[in-house]
């Protein structure tokens, strides 16, 4: 799992409204949309409940520690999103507590491992590695079209992955699972076959000849430059919610709007509509 730097999220504060633009280009829906399309929510009664709904980020300590700016910028990206959102004054359990004894109806808190919200009304936890798959996925069939039917390569089959390929499944694609591990994309089939549209799901081992035949990507592997340039043709569209992008510079400047990439932004959006 990578661990998120401080640079990889100095820009997002100030990049919120233009970042929000741009995905109304790419999808047709801003980021609050998106993340409404990924909880399956009504857009206006989500906006109608959002205002009041307070939030606190908790700075957590442990483990490697407070990162420079991630609860200021998860507090930014909610505050954006239209949420009473704010950074606790406490860290840790202290932050907790004073969030429960305050009376605040959600809580997100990342250590090294999850980064999660929990509703303290309801006891719902949002974990931003689920909502991060989720929104990917939302995200690229708002900019397809829909993905009914269609076959999505998706990169990476650990737990963003196989999230992603779970609402792959569940918005009637057929997901194509490959992994550098080919026995991971493998144990990833068995998690889904049973599921209802299962068995459209198919395992690649040939990563050249996935890319070749199948436009609609998901690159959820935490690795960078994972898919070539001169892959990315006209038709392609990626959403990639692997940090680093699989995606580099060059090719990124390639295609343009046909890409999805931010490294917190739609994951966060997408837990906190669906933490209310
Ligand atoms: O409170 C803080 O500033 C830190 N404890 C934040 C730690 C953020 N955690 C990570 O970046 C981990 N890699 C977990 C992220 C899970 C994303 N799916």
């Amino acid at each position: 799992m990578t661990r998120l730097k401080t640079s990889d999220i100095s820009h997002i504060n100030r990049s919120l409204a233009s970042y929000d633009q741009a995905l109304i280009g790419q999808t047709g829906r801003s980021m609050f949309g998106i993340a409404c399309h990924a909880a399956g929510t009504d857009e206006q009664a989500a906006r109608a409940k959002t205002d009041g709904f307070t939030v606190r980020v908790i700075p957590v300590t442990s483990g490697l520690g407070v990162i420079s700016r991630f609860s200021e910028t998860v507090c930014a990206i909610l505050a954006f999103l239209g949420f009473d959102a704010s950074v606790s004054k406490q860290t840790d359990v202290a932050g907790l507590a004073l969030a429960f004894e305050e009376g605040a109806a959600a809580v997100m808190m990342a250590d090294d491992r999850r980064f999660v919200g929990i509703n303290l009304k309801n006891r719902t936890v949002a974990d931003n590695t689920v909502l991060t798959g989720r929104v990917f996925v939302s995200a690229l069939s708002l900019m397809a079209g829909g993905l009914e039917n269609k076959p999505v390569l998706v990169m990476g089959c650990g737990p963003v992955g196989e999230s992603s390929a779970r609402r792959l499944l569940d918005l009637g694609a057929r997901p194509c699972l490959y992994d550098i591990r080919p026995d991971t994309a493998r144990a990833l089939h068995r998690v889904l076959a049973p599921l209802p549209g299962g068995d459209t799901v198919r395992v690649e081992t040939e990563l050249s000849r996935a890319l070749s035949a199948i436009p609609f990507i998901v690159e959820a592997t935490p690795a960078a430059d994972t898919i070539p340039d001169h892959r990315l043709t006209d038709q392609v569209r990626i959403a990639a919610p692997g940090v680093p992008s699989g995606v580099s510079h060059t090719g990124a400047r390639m295609i343009g709007a046909r890409l999805i990439h931010d490294k917190l932004e739609l994951g966060t959006a997408a837990m906190a509509v669906s933490l209310l």
